[in-house]
């Protein structure tokens, strides 16, 4: 068999990855709203982050309202704001465990993890094979990761009506508390 080139391998493996998350979550298409840009009227919110903790329980938006959420993460572990409903923050932590659980996340921040790959005919996929990185594929469309000591930006349109909530799904912290609703009045 005729050995794939490195370049096509990551490909694959790319796509392989990725495909569940946007298979996962579909923008407005399941009621949560859709990421968006901001504009000089855009609201903006200021959210805070700790170990382990939301400054907010409780955000005020009205339906249909574009904000911008500033989140500024003051603690010592990453963390996420992941907007959603409870059963798919819920699905949402499963699919983090397994990033922590394969290397590619760690509570502080994303991480590579190196795979040896075996050089064809010489029986070794340890070094000196050949390495290829493998990353965190984090991109869902409903949420976002904030490394400690860190702000990042999330511009996010609501929904008409529904239940959702924002909430944290690195393991271990939702269930510590990190988690709050979006009053939709
Ligand atoms: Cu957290």
């Amino acid at each position: 068999m005729k050995r794939l080139p490195l370049k096509l391998l990551i490909s694959t493996l790319f796509i392989s990855t990725t495909f569940p998350a946007f298979a996962e979550v579909g923008g407005s298409s399941n009621g949560i709203g859709q990421q968006a840009q901001a504009t000089p009227a855009t609201r903006t919110i200021l959210v805070k982050m700790d170990d382990i903790n939301y400054s907010q329980k409780t955000i005020d938006v009205k339906p249909g309202e574009t904000v911008r959420f500033v989140l500024k993460n003051e603690g010592a572990l990453m963390h996420e704001f992941n907007i959603g409903q409870a059963a798919s923050q819920l699905e949402h932590q499963r699919k983090m465990a397994s990033l922590f659980k394969d290397g590619t996340l760690t509570p502080t921040g994303m991480a590579e993890r190196i795979v040896w790959h075996e050089r064809y005919g010489t029986g070794d996929s340890n070094p000196p094979g050949y390495p290829e990185v493998i990353k965190a594929k984090h991109d869902d469309p409903n949420a976002v990761l904030v490394e400690p000591g860190t702000t990042k930006e999330f511009v996010w349109t609501f929904p008409q009506a529904g239940s959702l909530s924002f909430a944290c799904t690195l393991p271990g912290h939702y269930q510590a508390g990190m988690v709050g609703e979006f009053a939709l009045r």
